[in-house]
């Protein structure tokens, strides 16, 4: 496996490329040209500058996270093969400058859905954090106002204000869109982009739903061992490929994780690897990446890694804020390079007692 951070880019991004530079044990970063919308092309020149400067601070861009899909594709209606040609013309671009794993979601509307930005820990530190009461005593119109105060200023992705501002519009889009469909949709989209993949040898790897079910009554299905096998059989290349993120599946407790991670043997192309704490079953936090800090045991997600022959990219994931940094919530410097350095730790203590 190679270690490495999300960075966000010099533009977007509060940490700089020589702090994660100076994290043992990482030599690269997950990156993105955040600027971007989904559906459109990403321009050469960009992808080659962003790689360039990765490189001369002694990294190198392990992959991308994400090209996101434009929403056409996910709802199926009748403009997606403008906007699938689109994200074949991206994909080409990245494999022509050898970038080779590409991490994206089919989740509609949201990305991620966190109910707080900022709950305060015992020691001081602040967390994202969840809770389904606080999602069902929401309008899906005021979940962006109700969290975006405590955003530090950034950017969240998914959550960018054109897009929130245009909600009313999103889930009258996605109406008649249920589980089936967005399946098929899926289907549809990697059926596409797969002759260009195999082309380049670019793994995609799809993130999953986070939380790993329905929000505000919109299909989600990256969700579990049942669905994720179905998407990879449905689409049997190995270039159809998961990122596996232990926080996104771990937010339903009945996801054996390890037994997943075995499950996916070959197909994981990209690793997520962060904690949760579990208040109750409806309500987590996002905790230090330590297993005794949280619910998981972190020592067995690594080893079920190690197990299958895991070699790409892996990383901490959200990370609390500590130390007094601002920064986007779950993307400070302090807390990921500490997950990433206990992550190393129980690698290297697995592969040399293995
Ligand atoms: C998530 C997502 O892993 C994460 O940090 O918060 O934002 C993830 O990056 C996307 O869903 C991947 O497309
Ligand atoms: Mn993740």
């Amino acid at each position: 496996m190679q270690m490495t951070l999300r960075w966000y880019g010099s533009k977007y991004d509060t940490v700089t490329l020589k702090q994660i530079r100076q994290i043992p044990g990482v030599t690269g970063v997950i990156s993105t040209l955040y600027g971007t919308k989904p559906g459109e092309v990403w321009e050469m020149e960009d992808i080659l500058a962003l790689k360039k400067e990765i490189e001369d601070a002694g990294l190198t861009l392990a992959g991308i996270e994400s090209v996101n899909i434009h929403d056409a594709i996910k709802v199926g209606t009748p403009d997606r093969d403008q906007y699938i040609d689109n994200y074949i013309t991206t994909l080409e671009r990245l494999g022509q400058a050898g970038i080779h794993m590409v991490c994206y979601n089919f989740m509609p509307v949201f990305d991620w859905t966190r109910t707080e930005l900022a709950r305060v820990r015992p020691d001081g530190s602040t967390v994202l954090a969840y809770t389904q009461e606080a999602v069902d005593a929401l309008n899906p119109e005021d979940m962006f106002a109700s969290i975006s105060a405590d955003a530090n200023g950034a950017i969240l992705p998914g959550w960018e204000p054109e897009r929130m501002a245009r909600i009313k519009e999103l889930f009258e889009m996605y109406k008649d869109v249920d589980d089936e469909k967005l399946f098929a949709n899926l289907k549809y989209f990697l059926e596409r982009i797969m002759p260009v993949c195999d082309k380049y040898d670019i793994n995609m790897a799809i993130h999953p739903d986070d939380p790993a079910w329905s929000v505000f009554g919109l299909p989600r299905i990256i969700i579990n061992k049942a669905n994720i096998l179905r998407m990879m059989k449905m689409v049997d290349n190995p270039h159809n490929g998961v990122t596996f993120c232990s926080g996104s599946y771990g937010t339903n407790l009945e996801n054996d994780l390890p037994d997943m991670i075995r499950s996916l043997k070959g197909r994981i192309h990209f690793a997520h690897v962060r904690n949760l704490k579990f208040n109750s079953p409806t309500d987590f936090e996002e905790s230090a990446h330590l297993s005794s800090d949280g619910t998981f045991d972190m020592y067995e997600i690594m080893l079920a890694l190690y197990d299958i022959g895991f070699t790409g990219p892996i990383r901490p994931d959200h990370g609390r804020m500590i130390w007094d940094e601002v920064a986007m919530p779950g993307y400070g410097l302090y807390d990921r390079a500490l997950g990433a350095t206990y992550l190393n730790g129980l690698w290297e203590a697995i592969v040399k007692t293995h």
